[in-house]
């Protein structure tokens, strides 16, 4: 990457909506060089937050469906004139090189869509790295205005929070099921999404997705009200992204949902909430990122851990020591 760089030009062809611009300013986003990061976040300051896109958060286990329904349901969009983003925030720097292959041939005429962007997960190995640089990529597709931004992840876990918090819709993409194996999606995970979607309603799974759909129909029903839902949310509904089949009422669903929470001020307030959640994160980042960067201080957080984890000092001691001279610091300014 060239050092010297036109940001306030950059901007503009992103905000023309140039895709080259855009996948520039992501590179840049997702470098981790100080003079990088200036330009950056110049950049986004420069782009503000006026345009803002539908976000939806996709999750899913390996081999759901997540690609296939990508293409599909991305394709669909495109069709309806909508400009489509998407994303991929991976928690694990292990993703096969065989798996990035599949997802280009699976994404084969999306990819080639002019009105589409596709956007491969960054290769970072700190989850909450690789999720601060995904939001800002995000608020880029957004001032490249883009109609519908597509935050796909694995499902794994921790990265199913993360990406909550930067989507205005979650969907969780399930595979047809025998009856115990429902008993393996995570509570927390249930409790996260608006729309289940079981994939693979085709062929000979079809009664199998409709039966699994209907289970977690009714496990839905079990879960406390969420205050963010109208009456009937979150929903379960069968698809195929294969012969994409169910994708429009998906759609419709979404929509409705995401009409409801505008009127609400349900959007917009969460909309604030995550804004506040990942400023709260930049300056956690940032305050460890400077103690780090103090040799001083480096090496007193290093010696202190080896003490916990030797069980010589309680890890709250051990942190109140480290922290400290920083304390004096801080005091001796005011
Ligand atoms: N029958 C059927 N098969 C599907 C459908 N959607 C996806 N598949 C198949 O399921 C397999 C996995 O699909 P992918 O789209 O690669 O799944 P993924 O969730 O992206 O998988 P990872 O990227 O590995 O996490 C492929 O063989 C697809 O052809 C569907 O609607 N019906
Ligand atoms: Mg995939």
């Amino acid at each position: 990457m060239s050092t010297t760089r036109d940001i306030p030009a950059l901007a503009d062809a992103i905000k023309s909506g140039e895709r080259r611009a855009l996948a520039r300013a992501i590179t840049l986003v997702e470098s981790g060089r100080a003079d990088h990061r200036a330009e950056a976040l110049d950049l986004l300051d420069r782009l503000g937050t006026d345009r803002q896109a539908l976000r939806i958060g996709l999750s899913g286990t390996p081999g759901v469906g997540k690609s296939t329904f990508i293409e599909s349901f991305g394709l669909m969009l495109t069709g309806m004139g909508k400009r489509v983003a998407v994303l991929a925030v991976d928690p694990s720097s292990a993703r096969s090189g065989g798996s990035i292959l599949g997802d280009k041939t699976r994404m084969d005429q999306l990819s080639r869509d002019p009105n589409a962007f596709i956007r491969p997960s960054p290769s970072q190995s700190q989850l909450g790295g690789v999720a601060r640089r995904s939001r800002e990529a995000v608020a880029l597709c957004e001032a490249a205005g883009f109609d519908v931004v597509l935050i796909e992840t694995v499902g794994v876990g921790q990265s199913e929070t993360v990406v909550a918090q930067m989507a205005d819709l979650f969907v969780l993409l399930l595979a047809p099921a025998g009856g115990d194996e429902l008993q393996g999606v995570k509570r927390g995970i249930m409790e996260m999404a608006d729309l289940i979607l079981v994939n693979k309603a085709d062929g000979e799974l079809k009664s199998q997705a409709t039966r699994t759909c209907a289970d977690y129909a009714g496990a839905l029903r079990l879960l406390r009200k969420r205050p963010q839902d109208p009456e009937g949310f979150p929903k379960a509904l069968t698809i195929s992204a294969l012969e994409a089949n169910g994708l429009s009422a998906a759609w419709d669903e979404m929509q409705t949902l995401a009409d409801w929470r505008k009127d609400q001020g349900i959007w917009a307030a969460t909309r604030e909430a995550q804004a506040g959640f990942w400023f709260g994160e930049d300056v956690r980042h940032g305050l460890l990122s400077l103690l780090q960067s103090d040799p001083q201080m480096a090496a007193a957080v290093a010696s202190a851990e080896a003490q916990v984890k030797a069980g010589a000092r309680t890890p709250a001691a051990a942190a109140a020591e480290v922290l400290a001279p920083l304390q004096k610091r801080l005091a001796a300014n005011s």
